[in-house]
């Protein structure tokens, strides 16, 4: 357990080996003034909550832009009216139209990995949350990486994989996501190649950067036979997916949840909440640089 102080703010590490619970901070006053104390806080924990946080949709996207150039989703059809950086997840539907993604991801993904440039930040902040249900899941993929034995450490190095968002696939859509892009959407969305084991661009820590969930869209690892890839990576998801690596956040209303996509995945819990349990939730992420 590490407290850290900060000039505004302090952060308390709720989750074992990363996720701090950030207080003392109003993010809709004090964001400028934090900023500083909040990126340093977001390299060492990789995961910051915030609750009791009251912010417009322009108040949010300010909060994103520091984080760097703000990625709108690849699904048009979600963005915020205003500000279509923001993309809006939500069961609701509003004269006959979903008002956001009603699921986003339930199952182990990093954001945008399937690009060649994939996410630095996620942001999501809590508008409504129901009683029960819709929580998110993390796991701490550098740590997952250091328990790794050394042999296996070794035999990762080096080792790319093949990442497409064509083989995504979701329970409403079982042709896949792909299916619901535009020609335009698709043409942004090619084949790319990521390292399996990435170093990170700011604290220079290595991580695991291959995803089980679906929506992670990995086919195989390059220049591998698909029998001996499969078993590395099925090997590799079981050993991430230990529940030593994990830490499950349970949503109130004003929170406000930023995450690491270059350490850590996740797992939304959307796909098993029953319709009448509403769950609103604004989302930024911003592009990070190319995976080494
Ligand atoms: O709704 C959630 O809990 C997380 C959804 C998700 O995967 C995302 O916003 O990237
Ligand atoms: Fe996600």
């Amino acid at each position: 357990m590490s407290t850290t102080e900060l000039t505004h703010l302090t952060a308390n590490r709720i989750g074992g080996s990363f996720v701090a619970d950030v207080s003392g901070v109003d993010l809709s006053r004090d964001m400028n003034d934090a900023w500083e104390a909040i990126h340093t806080a977001y390299l060492e924990h990789k995961i910051l909550t915030f609750h009791g946080q009251s912010l417009t949709a322009k108040q949010f996207h300010d909060f994103g832009e520091k984080f760097g150039s703000i990625e709108p989703h690849t699904v048009v059809m979600y963005h915020h009216e205003e500000f279509p950086g923001i993309t809006v997840l939500s069961n609701r539907v509003e004269m006959g139209r979903p008002k956001g993604i009603r699921d986003a991801g339930s199952h182990w993904h990093s954001d945008y990995s399937y690009k060649a440039v994939p996410a630095n930040v996620t942001i999501l902040f809590a508008l409504e949350v129901p009683e029960q249900g819709g929580d998110t899941r993390f796991i701490d993929l550098s740590a997952a990486y250091h328990a790794l034995p050394e042999e296996t450490k070794q035999r990762l190095e080096g080792l790319t994989a093949l990442h497409h968002y064509r083989c995504t696939k979701d329970r409403e859509h079982p042709e896949g996501r792909w299916r619901l892009l535009s020609e335009t959407e698709r043409e942004a969305t090619p084949e790319v190649v990521h390292p399996v084991v990435r170093i990170h661009p700011e604290t220079g820590e290595k991580s695991i950067f291959v995803f089980p969930g679906i929506t992670s869209g990995i086919q195989h690892i390059i220049g591998m036979e698909a029998a001996e890839s499969d078993a590395l990576l099925n090997g590799l998801y079981k050993h991430c997916t230990d529940k030593r690596f994990e830490f499950t956040y349970k949503w109130r209303a004003g929170d406000l949840v930023l995450w690491d996509n270059r350490c850590t995945m996740h797992h939304a819990s959307t796909d098993v909440l029953p319709a009448d349990h509403y769950r609103t939730l604004y989302r930024i992420n911003t592009k990070g640089t190319k995976p080494v």
